[in-house]
């Protein structure tokens, strides 16, 4: 199928995919690495992360795809945005990419049918069966990624392409066809250097597994934790209004980032001003972006933390400069 395999690749790319590489379905080689990291690391409110089934899904992509064989991981560019107070994650400059990179995937997966039927070798094929996962499925996404030749994983625990960085979302379609697997990346472009951890400002990087302490990233706090913050969270929630990219900015592999990615910019970004905003008014607000995983309520904590945070450095004492 290795026409197939190019064919794909040459597609992906026509379509805004910045990287392509194809894999096998059985068990990701680093599934262990992730036992390790459940049993040592707290998960905060992401207890999901531990559901037997879940962890049986991770260890089995057959799980997710009955008669998967192959596995399509693609990478999407990134733009990242200049460090800002208060502090927003580039990915939430722009449309949900959940939402954004699914068409993509559906466009490729339909370029990918017509060549099977045009093609008489690949007359047994036809009758495909996929499945599409972006960031929600139970799937060692980075694994997979290192697996299909696109990179390796830095101390951040990123997935860094020596082109394109770490700036990047991963997007994996399991295919019911047996397409040949790329070569593993063996290479590791992180040597002595040490930018992430020192960047990093909560110190959840462990470099030697290569793994973060969840519960303390100042990512999970602002959108995925549940719930008000007690005051030590707060006080690691720092300036950032949602999401966190010092470990992005910080690696040498993004100093090439051009600021762009193929996705649309969000019609807006989360708003300081929103510190009473209703529930309605939020899903309104806040539609088609990233913004929304975070609900109203994780919005308005995070305000008060940012605004508490800054308030709280010395030499701060003015509401006008916070808000
Ligand atoms: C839970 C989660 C989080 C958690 C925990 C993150 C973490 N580092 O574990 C929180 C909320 C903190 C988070 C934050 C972010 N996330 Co997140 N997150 C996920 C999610 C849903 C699961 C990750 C997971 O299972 N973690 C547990 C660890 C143990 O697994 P892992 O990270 O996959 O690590 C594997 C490999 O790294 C490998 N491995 C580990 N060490 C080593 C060492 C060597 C030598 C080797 C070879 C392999 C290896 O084994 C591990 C197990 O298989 C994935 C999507 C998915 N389904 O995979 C997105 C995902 C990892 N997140 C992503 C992004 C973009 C982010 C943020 C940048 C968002 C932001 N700006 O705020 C930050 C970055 C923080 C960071 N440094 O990781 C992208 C990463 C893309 C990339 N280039 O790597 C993903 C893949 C989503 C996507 N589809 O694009 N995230
Ligand atoms: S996202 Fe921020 S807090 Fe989380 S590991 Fe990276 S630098 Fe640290
Ligand atoms: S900042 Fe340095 S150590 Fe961290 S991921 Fe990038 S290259 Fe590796």
């Amino acid at each position: 199928m290795q026409d197939l395999k190019n064919f794909t690749k040459a597609e992906a790319e026509r379509l805004g995919f910045c990287l392509c590489g194809f894999t096998g379905a059985a068990a990701p080689a680093d599934f262990e690495r992730y036992l390790l990291w459940l049993e040592k690391e707290p998960l905060g409110t992401m207890g999901y992360l531990k559901r037997p089934d879940t962890v049986a899904k991770r260890a089995d992509p057959h799980l997710l795809l009955p008669g998967a064989q192959s596995i399509c991981v693609l990478g999407i560019q990134m733009g990242l945005q200049k460090a800002g107070i208060p502090e927003v994650a580039s990915y939430a400059h722009y449309v949900d990419y959940h939402d954004a990179i699914l068409p993509m995937a559906e466009a490729l997966i339909q370029r990918m049918q017509a060549c099977l039927q045009e093609h008489q070798e690949y007359s047994a094929y036809t009758n495909l069966n996929y499945r599409i996962c972006i960031d929600s499925s139970p799937i060692l996404e980075r694994s997979l990624g290192v697996q299909a030749g696109l990179g390796w994983i830095g101390k951040s625990s990123m997935l860094v392409n020596p082109t394109y960085g770490s700036a990047l979302f991963l997007c994996e379609i399991l295919l019911s066809l047996p397409i040949e697997p790329d070569k593993p990346y063996t290479g590791d472009g992180c040597g002595s250097c040490m930018r992430c951890i020192n960047a990093c400002p909560n110190h959840c990087i462990d470099p030697e597994t290569r793994t973060i302490r969840a519960d303390h990233c100042a990512s999970y706090l602002t959108i995925e934790h549940k719930g008000e913050f007690t005051p030590e969270q707060s006080e690691l929630a720092g300036t950032h209004l949602f999401g966190c990219d010092a470990c992005l900015r910080a690696c040498p592999w993004n100093s090439k980032n051009t600021g762009k990615s193929p996705l649309p910019p969000a019609p807006v970004l989360p708003d300081m001003q929103d510190y009473a905003i209703s529930d309605e008014d939020f899903k309104i607000k806040y539609k088609n972006t990233a913004v929304l995983r975070t609900k109203a309520r994780g919005l308005r904590r995070n305000i008060e933390a940012v605004r508490r945070n800054l308030s709280d450095k010395p030499g701060n004492n003015s509401e006008t400069e916070i808000v």
